[in-house]
């Protein structure tokens, strides 16, 4: 075997740079399940049977093409439970005269690969990421010598670039951004888009029983599963998004209603991260919606925002970052993360609806993530690492890479600002406004102190409180923290005591 090619279990697309200048007949590619992977956080078990089974449909999918794919399966004998192990064994098999690989999405593992040469005894050709719109290298360059690093430039710059949503010069519909048009609480709807279900082939129920035997302590429900697997499932899940999501998408893109996971949203993220589908292909085709008048250009404007905004943004913030990144705790909170976060007991609506979800579908939009679940973490002053790893777990489509930077940068405040210019922090009020919680819960949303009100409200308050010293400077905050200064001391002492009674029944 002249070249060993290493397809990990989040590249799997044809044209991944690994596979570039190979040839069927003397290269060989290698892909393995391993324990280490599925273990480092324990991820929810819809994650590991997405990835398995859609790692072994790619296998299928290569074979077919005409490659010769070596593919270790996690219940293997001889499975080594490492992708360096993996890569010991094969190249002892093979005796190949080079690795390669395309950079991992992970810095652990980039790490890790970085010293194989050395540990291998052969060379090992780590490729860049192709599949992102920006490099790593240009993201470097837009950053080098910026004294702020905002998203909105960035996608500016992504605009001008890609010429989505352009007319010449100009943004599509005369503005750059209708993000103002997109925050309108949603109602119950009969008609309510769902997202495509796909039936478990064989294949798919292998992989179920391995995780059901070998993963069963990990969070989470494996059943229903009815993810995409192969490209062409992602594909028409994304093209029936594309019918009925889409247009109303802008709208409703804050909104959270009860017992509605999905409302209109692509539900594409664990494609798109895993390979399966392409950014560029999925922006182009919503690009064309908006000129064939199927969708507004609130819709069609914030999609593309997320993608060739938000996603290459924190990819580009990630390496920018990293290692150091990981570590970070701008506010210096210490408390465990609650146990509700697994078992979803909590008598707050709102909490409850985002946790149960995220077992019941290891998915929830992103207002759920960043102003649910994620703004409680940072108001009852959870260590971030615990928020971290918690995200990292649980939801489908989360690599280090896209997880990191939204929940310690955009959702915990950790980074002190660097990628948010305040914190998503909010009360009761707002989560009141965005959706349909409050009404059946057992806290009162209008009370601001005493056992009855709103944890949110105290919470918010004391937060303030509690990190004047390092957020009383921020200019975003300037009108909430006159309010609380004008507030006398006595209404000061019972949102304190409010927090301090709750956070005491947390721990
Ligand atoms: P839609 O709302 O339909 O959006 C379309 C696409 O835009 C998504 O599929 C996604 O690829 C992209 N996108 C939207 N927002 C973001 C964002 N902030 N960052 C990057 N891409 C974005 N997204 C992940 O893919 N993996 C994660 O691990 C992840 N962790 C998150 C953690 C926190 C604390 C927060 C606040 C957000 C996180 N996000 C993550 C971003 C976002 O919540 C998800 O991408 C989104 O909910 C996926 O659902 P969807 O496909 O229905 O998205
Ligand atoms: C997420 C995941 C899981 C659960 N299992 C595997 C695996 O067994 N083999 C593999 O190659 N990749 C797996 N992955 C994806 C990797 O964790 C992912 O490539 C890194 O986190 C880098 O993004
Ligand atoms: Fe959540 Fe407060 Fe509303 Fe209950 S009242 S659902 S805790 S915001």
């Amino acid at each position: 075997v002249r070249n060993l090619i290493l397809i990990l279990g989040d590249q799997l697309t044809p044209t991944i740079s690994s596979l570039r200048g190979a040839e069927k007949d003397r290269d060989r590619i290698l892909m393995a399940e391993v324990a280490e992977e599925a273990t480092y956080v324990r991820h929810h078990k819809k994650k590991i049977a997405f990835v398995f089974s859609a790692m072994r449909h790619f296998a299928e999918e290569l074979a077919e093409a005409g490659w010769t794919v070596d593919y270790v399966q996690l219940g293997d004998a001889d499975n080594s439970g490492s992708l360096k192990g993996e890569v010991e064994r094969a190249v002892k098999r093979l005796k190949p005269s080079s690795v390669s690989v395309t950079e991992p999405g992970e810095y652990r593992l980039l790490a890790d690969f970085k010293g194989w040469d050395a540990e291998l005894g052969v060379p090992v050709d780590i490729r860049p990421d192709a599949r992102f719109l920006c490099s790593r290298s240009e993201f470097e360059g837009w950053a080098d010598g910026r004294k702020r690093f905002l998203m909105e430039d960035f996608c500016r710059h992504m605009r001008v670039k890609t010429g989505l949503l352009m007319d010449g010069d100009k943004p599509a519909g005369g503005k750059w951004n209708f993000d103002k048009d997109n925050r309108k609480p949603a109602a119950q709807d009969l008609f309510m888009p769902r997202p495509r279900r796909f039936e478990p082939d064989e294949i798919t129920q292998n992989v179920l029983s391995l995780v059901e035997t070998r993963f069963s302590e990990h969070f989470g429900a494996l059943d229903p599963f009815w993810f995409a697997v192969t490209r062409d499932e992602a594909r028409q899940a994304f093209d029936d998004f594309l019918d009925s999501g889409l247009p109303r998408f802008g709208d409703f893109q804050d909104a959270m209603l009860r017992g509605e996971p999905f409302l209109y949203h692509a539900v594409v993220s664990p494609y798109l991260n895993a390979g399966l589908l392409d950014p560029m292909e999925l922006c182009q085709a919503v690009d064309q919606a908006y000129r064939d008048g199927k969708v507004p250009i609130n819709s069609a404007e914030g999609f593309i925002r997320q993608i060739i905004g938000w996603r290459e943004y924190v990819r580009g913030i990630y390496w920018l970052r990293m290692p150091d990144m990981a570590d970070e705790n701008f506010l210096g909170a210490t408390r465990d993360l609650p146990s509700f976060y697994w078992s979803g007991e909590t008598d707050m609506t709102c909490l409850k609806e985002a946790i149960t979800q995220t077992r019941d579908e290891a998915y929830a939009h992103h207002i759920q993530r960043l102003m649910i679940t994620g703004n409680f973490a940072m108001l009852a002053g959870i260590e971030p690492r615990q928020v971290h790893e918690w995200y990292l777990a649980v939801y489908a489509d989360a690599y280090e890479w896209v997880e990191m930077p939204n929940t310690l940068g955009m959702s915990q405040f950790a980074d002190g600002g660097f990628l948010a210019s305040k914190p998503y922090a909010s009360g009761g009020n707002y989560i009141r406004k965005m959706s349909d919680y409050c009404g059946s819960c057992r806290y009162d949303v209008a009370q601001k102190t005493g056992e009855d009100a709103c944890p949110f409200n105290a919470l918010y308050w004391d937060f303030l409180d509690r990190n004047a010293e390092r957020l009383r400077g921020n200019r975003r905050l300037a009108t909430a923290y006159s309010t609380w200064e004008r507030m006398g001391e006595a209404k000061q002492d019972s949102y304190r005591d409010s927090a301090h009674v709750f956070l005491q029944g947390l721990s």
